[in-house]
């Protein structure tokens, strides 16, 4: 019998079969702090007082939002699931809170913005989930003198200033069971972060995660609120997958016990998640489909970033990285959703996936005559191009002969000194039983 306190990992096993299923989603990180566009940090970073950031809050009227284009981008693109900030750090609610004067519907928007998110990414097919900020810069009882980051952490007239503490859990609490019962079925509950003592329990995280369950028994939650989700019992709170951020593991993640734990890496576009109006660091689509490839080679998701500006409109780089991105998932999809690790090891020329007795060879580097499968030696039934479905060859030409170990290995043969795709050209190894 498992405790209740522990999260049982069939369950979890359950829950999370669309999520390695999907692979692929979009994190929107969106606010108030896309009006002074230097990032979604900006306040802790700069030390700013709600006071100041007041004018913000009067100014906000994102004239351009159509959650409507930002589902029709994601779903170009191949993503399969959102995941929207409805509050970040500094407070402000995106979503009609009724437990705050602080959101959307207060300033000049006047609109619901998660409610039309919502409905306009379901309209498209994904799934949708909720990025909610566990840290609150703006809450009167949430910790603010001697924070790690609060941006009134070292003003002497916060040192000894009164607070509730549970009076802000039970605000944040609320606030979870009003996103959780005003938008009908949310897929992911995106908790961020805990940090130093702030953690665990300090949240009242198991009652918040009862409670998550019971609204939402099928959604999935991130690791976030605390707790070791690689131990072999995890606590109850310690989530359904794990959340490298800006980061690829070096290999799949594992518990205690060796057990494949679901994860997510969330990367940005550039090189921040809120709009930053001089960020033009962006990445390639083919540094992001290599991304994908390898988060999917190693049994993860990825979750990639975009940070629409204070009019609404994602910026025009990152739409066109996405489209690129979407072609190439229109005609190599099948090596991404419900794909896994293949049981080899990693290729000189590139990486594996596997879905099945399906192997996909994501070919990144073309080298010199034919492509050497190390161990596949009589094991692949057909070799197609997927791009187009295209025949291609399995067999030891003169040359090849030589190889010590060619005993083991199999030889395709690529027409031409360039690959057809130099993003990642994918062959669909079919393999014997
Ligand atoms: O502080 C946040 C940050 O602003 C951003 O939301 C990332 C995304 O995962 N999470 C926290 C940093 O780890």
């Amino acid at each position: 019998m498992i405790p209740e306190e522990v999260t049982n990992l069939n369950d979890r096993d359950q829950r999370t079969k669309w999520f390695l299923e999907d692979r692929f989603g979009l994190f929107i990180h969106w606010g108030l702090y896309a009006i002074p566009a230097r990032g979604e940090w900006v306040r802790s970073f700069e030390k700013i007082s709600n006071q100041e950031y007041q004018p913000y809050f009067e100014e906000f009227n994102p004239t351009h939002y159509n959650p409507k284009d930002w589902a029709k981008v994601a779903k170009a693109a191949g993503q399969k699931y959102a995941v929207l900030t409805t509050k970040h750090h500094d407070g402000f609610c995106l979503f009609d809170s009724q437990l705050t004067d602080y959101k959307a519907t207060n300033t000049l928007a006047k609109r619901d913005l998660v409610k039309e998110y919502v409905e306009a990414f379901r309209e498209e097919g994904l799934k949708v989930g909720f990025y909610f900020s566990i840290i609150d810069w703006y809450h009167n009882d949430y910790p603010a003198f001697g924070d790690r980051q609060h941006p009134m952490r070292d003003q002497s007239d916060f040192k000894d200033k009164e607070i509730d503490f549970d009076k802000y859990l039970d605000y944040m609490h609320g606030q979870v069971k009003e996103l959780l019962t005003r938008y009908g079925k949310i897929d992911i509950m995106w908790f961020d972060f805990s940090y130093d003592d702030m953690t665990g329990e300090k949240w009242k995280a198991t009652e918040l995660v009862k409670m998550v369950r019971e609204l939402q028994p099928d959604i999935i939650i991130d690791n976030r609120l605390g707790g070791n989700i690689k131990s072999a019992q995890p606590e109850i709170y310690a989530g359904d997958f794990y959340s490298p951020e800006q980061i690829i593991p070096p290999q799949g993640i594992l518990n205690e016990v060796g057990e494949q734990v679901p994860w997510e890496a969330c990367i940005t576009l550039n090189d921040h998640w809120g709009y930053h109006a001089k960020d033009q660091n962006y990445k390639s689509a083919k540094q992001v489909i290599r991304t994908l490839v390898e988060c999917v080679s190693k049994n993860g998701n990825l979750l990639l970033n975009v940070g629409p500006d204070a009019k609404g409109i994602i910026p025009e780089e990152s739409i066109e990285i996405l489209a690129e991105v979407g072609k190439w998932m229109d005609r190599n999809g099948e090596s991404i959703y419900g794909c896994k690790a293949a049981d080899l090891p990693k290729p000189e020329w590139g990486r594996y996936t596997q879905k099945g007795n399906t192997l996909y060879a994501h070919v990144y580097d073309r080298g010199i005559g034919p492509i050497y499968f190390a161990g596949l030696k009589d094991r692949i039934k057909k070799a197609r191009l997927l791009a187009d479905g295209s025949e291609l060859h399995v067999f030891t030409p003169w040359m090849a002969a030589d190889y010590s170990d060619a005993e083991s290995g199999a030889f395709i043969t690529l027409s031409g000194a360039r690959l057809p795709d130099e993003k990642d050209t994918v062959i669909e190894l079919e393999l014997f039983d």
